[in-house]
């Protein structure tokens, strides 16, 4: 995944032409585009590979089963070009390890703690420990909360040079540049975008907002 604009654009539209529209409009300006159930449901497992002519695109199925089905899911979404996927840590070291093992080298990141409100009731009691499983299995990167920067900030110390992907930026409350101060590499961006009245102009503010605080 390039590192240019440091956004990536969560595509979480439900209808085919509308998620092409928008990929064609901005994807050469975001970093990746991320898709997950609402469009995959919505159009089919191929709708990663027709957005893969656009850019990078990151399968966000929040993988979450025993070794070898986490294997045949992953299969199935790199078979499809995409450039890497989302993965849940809580199933433990077996499963995200078969993750790893099946993208062969493309990008997985390892779910640390979830943005909404929800995250504090359970996850945010492990995200240390998640965050130490994606470091061990040497998968790409953690998401993290844009919500929380003091989160970002305390799991930056336990990955290291791991990526930080971050969302919650815009309709749940989270800043971007307060995510990419608080140690983030990417902030992922989804209704602010999608539901613009003019989505490339949109991205092309964040990015702004981005580039005059990083
Ligand atoms: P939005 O900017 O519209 O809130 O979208 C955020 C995107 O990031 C959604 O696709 C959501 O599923 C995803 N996401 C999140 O908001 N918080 C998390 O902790 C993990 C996510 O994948």
């Amino acid at each position: 995944m390039k590192k240019k604009s440091r956004l990536i654009l969560a595509l979480d539209v439900t209808d085919k032409s509308e998620a092409l529209r928008i990929a064609a409009d901005v994807g050469a300006l975001v970093d990746a585009i991320k898709v997950g159930y609402p469009l995959i449901l919505s159009s089919g497992l191929g709708i990663v590979n027709e957005l893969a002519q656009y850019g990078d695109v990151l399968c966000d199925l929040k993988i979450a089963d025993i070794p070898n089905t986490n294997r045949l899911i992953a299969e199935q979404v790199f078979k499809n070009r995409a450039a890497g996927v989302i993965v849940h840590g809580f199933t433990g070291k077996d499963s995200v390890e078969a993750c790893v093992a099946a993208a062969k080298g493309k990008d997985v990141f390892v779910i640390a703690e979830m943005s909404h409100p929800g995250a504090k009731q359970f996850i945010q009691f492990f995200s240390e420990a998640l965050a130490e499983l994606a470091v061990e299995v040497r998968a790409t990167g953690i998401v993290a909360p844009g919500t929380r920067p003091e989160r970002i900030k305390k799991l930056r110390e336990t990955v290291g040079d791991l990526l930080i992907i971050a969302p919650g930026i815009g309709v749940q409350g989270g800043s971007a540049s307060a995510a990419l101060t608080a140690g983030a590499d990417y902030v992922i961006v989804g209704r602010t975008i999608y539901e613009a009245q003019q989505p490339k102009k949109a991205v092309e503010e964040l990015i702004s907002q981005i580039h005059m605080h990083s």
